[in-house]
């Protein structure tokens, strides 16, 4: 198997390029974001509460994220391998992840982590809020504390992987043809 995190602040562009890399490779697309959109949707209770964190700009407790990951990868037993986009977002998430992947006799091959300044991050979410219907985009005072849990509590799980010598830094700006390609190379001397 071959299972990869797709890393990096709010609007960096793992979502964007996740879709690419998924044809591309034919992996199994896990995102947290879109799970959680997908509960807030069909207004379950999960989603209710989840709309209420999200749209403040933090993280939804720990138990419930690892919970959709772990169905999900019980869902999916003949992956060849699955690319996590958003997830972890904590280092209890890593560590949550690195034991179901154990479990399953496998493990995270690479860590891919895209590098975007601030201003550009609060540029293209301001810009993706006027069509979307995100409404954790809207807001500027939202996205900067997104960027602000980023840094306080996001970024350990780029520290967590370094132990074990997986993360590698891509450059995240200039267009998405460019950047998949930066993406494509890293990814094709390890598979
Ligand atoms: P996510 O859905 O993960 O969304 P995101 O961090 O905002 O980034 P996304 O992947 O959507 O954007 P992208 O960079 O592709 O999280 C949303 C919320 O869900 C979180 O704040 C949190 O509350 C909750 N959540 C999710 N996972 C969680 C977890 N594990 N634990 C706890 N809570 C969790 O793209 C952004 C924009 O940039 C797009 O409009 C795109 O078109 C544009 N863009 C992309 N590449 C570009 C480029 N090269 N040039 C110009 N624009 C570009």
């Amino acid at each position: 198997m071959f299972n990869l995190i797709l890393f990096g602040p709010p609007g960096s562009g793992k979502g964007t390029q996740s879709e690419k890399l998924i044809i591309k490779y034919g992996l199994k697309h896990l995102s947290t974001g879109d799970l959680l959109r997908s509960e807030i949707a069909q207004q379950t209770a999960l989603g209710i509460e989840a709309k209420k964190i999200m749209d403040k700009g933090q993280l939804v407790p720990d138990e419930v994220v690892i919970g959709m990951i772990s169905s999900a990868l019980d869902d999916n037993p003949m992956a060849k391998g699955f690319l996590f986009d958003g997830f972890p977002r904590t280092a209890a998430q890593a560590e949550a992840l690195d034991k179901l992947l154990e479990l399953k006799k496998t493990g995270i091959k690479v860590m891919l982590a895209l590098e975007v300044t601030e201003e550009e991050l609060v540029r293209r979410l301001l810009k993706r809020g006027e069509t979307s219907d995100r409404s954790d985009d809207t807001n500027e005072n939202v996205i900067r504390e997104r960027i602000a849990v980023y840094h306080s509590k996001t970024s350990a799980v780029a520290h967590y992987y370094a132990k074990f010598n997986k993360v590698v830094m891509v450059k995240g700006e200039g267009s998405v043809d460019e950047i998949f390609s930066r993406l494509s190379i890293e990814i094709d001397s390890r598979m």
